[in-house]
């Protein structure tokens, strides 16, 4: 067998096998695709071949073209994957693809240039270019049509979900489907071909016989237009695939490349491939070496059976690691388990989870009020009330009952995790994991690394948030840690701005079109006034400076908490949750500013917009330069993932580079400036620091 760097070369009797070996997923970038290329053409040169396997081995085929070139435009460079793909079907030789594991984008495209497929029943078979804003560049429009009909095509190109092969048996796609070795069966596949049994095809040979495809078409593009208001990919993919329906196959190929460089360029694309870069970067965790032993985590401890601990109990059942759920009254226990059982009844009756599943979830959480049930659990979070006192006496609790080497966490949404810690004799294995609620749903959990937190501690924690499928960001100490503290910064600004003549609606409005889910009066309604208030009062207990009655506090004491109380920033119909703008709250904005001599001002939607956004992005700058976070990447990855920005704008940091970070340092000035202005719009230092560098964020 000879091997070069990234695929290997083997010959058994008249095949000759080529392996792509190009960890960790067979990325198409430069190198292998050259390799493949340069192994094909030593198969086409050996009379001792008959005919090729092309495999990435029983792990995995390949997930596409090596997303880290696009920037670096080494995708465009000879042997592009269009130029590989074209070698394999002008081979003289017939060419099997051997497909397991993942095979998606352009690894599948490539499997689709070859003359036969054989998967293994699991593989996972998939174009997902449509989630990085792009659509299949290297022929999948025009291929998958041809090999599948139009309308799975569509399916598969637009929802970019990928699917076990065993789903495609008996289609053109895949001409065998085994439960084995799938590099045995493509070799005897071939020795099959070879012996004369089956003639090569080409996919782009086949004619795409669709009498009903303008219809299906014309219905695709009205669904998906309705569907992806924000991304042009979608749209763009249907007018691909119906290039393939009313085109020669190298036209169609050469539209769909016109396109492709076109979603290439759009700043949405940008945004969707620096996502995915920056959620796998934020699982990267700086100067912990990344073979740090883990601790093995088998059972998990949750204190408190509330809203969070109820949510932290059922992420982890869900995940199939046993709860063990303490309270301290029996009433509490039980509300806090029907809520779970009620939760999963839920689930059970949409058709989510079956009564088996329910059963094995529910036998997961051993309910206690003991903490002697905790003495050998390997790791507890506590979810008590956000009360300095309280979680003294739990972790006071914990460290005299858990077990050496048990990790000891916090859910604590603000308070110091130092202080936290220092209630403990293992200060080492004290840390914060800070869920969002509701905490089984949201994907977003920030790991708040203490000063003494153990290295190996934080492995531990970042290793299992994948196994209960969070999306993990480490933050530093400070008060709301990443999220929390960038969401209070951009509360104020917007209470400025509510102040100075916006309207709660025209905020809103106006940054739900930026692309928020909810605007910041819609979300004090739904999380509660009373919540908020209950927190400032909190902080002004400590920090009297912090003290400044604001209209949120009018509106509470006149009981105006919100949607559970049928009003708040907006009035709410009985069993409704439209947000009804209330002439009432305007006449106590109105009476609030006069107290105060505030004439109120036209405020633009432009303004609404860059106050709040860079209000945030400053705050999150400030983060950086502190260590609180350790990339503007890792913000991004916060907000996007827990406080519902905008996935087109990539996160608010992202989008700050997309402004140009000198136009948002020029919005603080003049913000800054401002007669009476609060100082935090002064620019961060850092954010001068890197105008003046011509650098951003990411
Ligand atoms: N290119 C480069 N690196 C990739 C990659 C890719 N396509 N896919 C994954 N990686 C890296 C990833 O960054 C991480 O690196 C490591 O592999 C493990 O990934 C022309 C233009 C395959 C299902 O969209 O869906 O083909 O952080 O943590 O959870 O039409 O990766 O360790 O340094 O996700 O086991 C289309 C994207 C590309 C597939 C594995 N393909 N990848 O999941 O591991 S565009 C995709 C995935 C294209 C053509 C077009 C998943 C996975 P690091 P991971 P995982």
């Amino acid at each position: 067998m000879s091997e070069n760097r990234v695929a290997e070369y083997e010959q058994l009797g008249p095949i000759a096998v080529i392996t792509m070996s190009h960890p960790p997923v067979n990325s198409l970038g430069h190198g292998l695709r050259s390799a493949i290329v340069a192994l094909i053409d030593q198969a086409l040169a050996d009379p001792q071949i008959s005919a090729i396997v092309l495999t990435g081995g029983e792990k995995i085929f390949s997930a596409g073209a090596d997303i880290r070139e696009f920037d670096a435009q080494k995708q465009a460079s000879a042997p592009t994957l269009h130029d590989v793909i074209e070698v394999i079907e002008a081979s003289g030789k017939p060419i099997v693809a051997a497909i397991a594991g993942a095979c998606l984008g352009g690894g599948l495209e490539l499997a689709m240039g070859c003359h036969f497929r054989v998967a293994r029943s699991d593989a996972s078979l998939g174009l997902p270019e449509v989630k990085l804003g792009l659509l299949p560049g290297a022929g999948g429009t025009q291929r998958a049509p041809r090999l599948l009909g139009i309308e799975r095509a569509l399916n598969m190109i637009v929802s970019g979900e990928p699917e076990r092969a065993r789903q495609f048996a008996g289609t053109a796609l895949l001409d065998e489907v085994v439960d084995g070795s799938v590099l045995d069966a493509a070799v005897a596949f071939a020795c099959e071909v070879v012996k004369g049994q089956l003639v090569p095809k080409r996919a782009r040979d086949i004619k795409i016989d669709a009498p009903r495809a303008e219809p299906l078409l014309q219905f695709a593009r009205t669904a998906v237009a309705a569907a992806s208001r924000s991304f042009p990919a979608p749209t763009q993919c249907v007018e691909a695939v119906a290039h393939a329906v009313g085109k020669r196959f190298d036209e169609g190929l050469r539209l769909e490349r016109e396109i492709f460089m076109g979603l290439m360029a759009t700043p949405e694309s940008n945004a969707l491939r620096h996502i995915f870069a920056a959620e796998r970067a934020a699982s990267k965790l700086q100067d912990v070496p990344a073979d740090t032993p883990l601790r093995d985590i088998r059972r998990v401890g949750v204190i408190g059976a509330g809203t969070m601990g109820g949510g932290i109990t059922m992420a982890f059942v869900d995940a199939g690691v046993p709860v063990v759920l303490l309270e301290t009254r029996q009433e509490a226990l039980d509300r806090g388990i029907e809520i779970i059982r009620g939760n999963y009844a839920a689930s059970m009756k949409k058709g989510k989870l079956s009564q088996t599943q329910f059963d094995e979830r529910l036998s997961l959480i051993e309910p206690t009020l003991d903490y002697a049930c905790l003495a050998d659990v390997d790791l507890v979070i506590e979810a008590v009330f956000e009360e300095m006192n309280v979680k003294r006496a739990v972790f006071g609790r914990l460290d005299e009952t858990l077990k050496s080497g048990a990790i000891l966490a916090s859910n604590t949404s603000a308070l110091d995790l130092n202080e936290i810690a220092s209630f403990t004799k293992r200060p080492q294995d004290v840390i914060g994991l800070h869920f969002f609620s509701p905490a089984n749903v949201m994907r977003l959990l920030e790991i708040v690394r203490g000063t003494e937190t153990a290295p190996d501690v934080l492995a531990t924690c970042m290793h299992l948030s994948k196994r209960i499928r969070k999306t993990a960001v480490v933050a530093g100490v400070c008060e709301g840690f990443i999220g929390n503290r960038m969401i209070a910064r951009y509360a104020e600004a917007s209470n400025l701005l509510m102040m100075q003549g916006a309207s709660p609606q025209q905020i809103d409005g106006a940054l739900q079109r930026f692309g928020l889910a909810m605007g910041p009066f819609r979300m004090s309604d739904l999380a509660g006034l009373d919540i908020s208030t209950a927190a400032r009062k909190r902080k002004a207990a400590v920090d009297p400076a912090s003290q400044e009655r604001i209209v949120a506090d009018v509106l509470c004491e006149a009981g105006r908490l919100g949607q559970k109380t049928g009003s708040g920033w907006y009035r709410y119909e009985a069993g409704k949750r439209d947000a009804i703008p209330d002439p009432s709250v305007d006449a106590i904005i109105e009476q609030f500013r006069g107290a105060r001599g505030i004439a109120a001002r036209k405020i633009s939607d432009q303004e609404v917009i860059e106050r709040c956004i860079y209000a945030l992005v400053n705050e999150g700058a400030r983060i950086l330069e502190e260590g609180i976070a350790a990339r503007a990447s890792d913000i991004d990855v916060v907000y996007l993932s827990g406080y519902g920005f905008p996935r087109h704008r990539g996160g608010p940091m992202l989008y700050a580079d997309t402004v140009g970070l000198a136009n948002v340092v020029r919005a603080l000035k003049r913000f800054a400036a401002e007669p009476g202005a609060q100082s935090w719009w002064e620019p961060a230092p850092l954010l001068v620091k890197l105008v003046e560098a011509g650098r951003s964020f990411n």
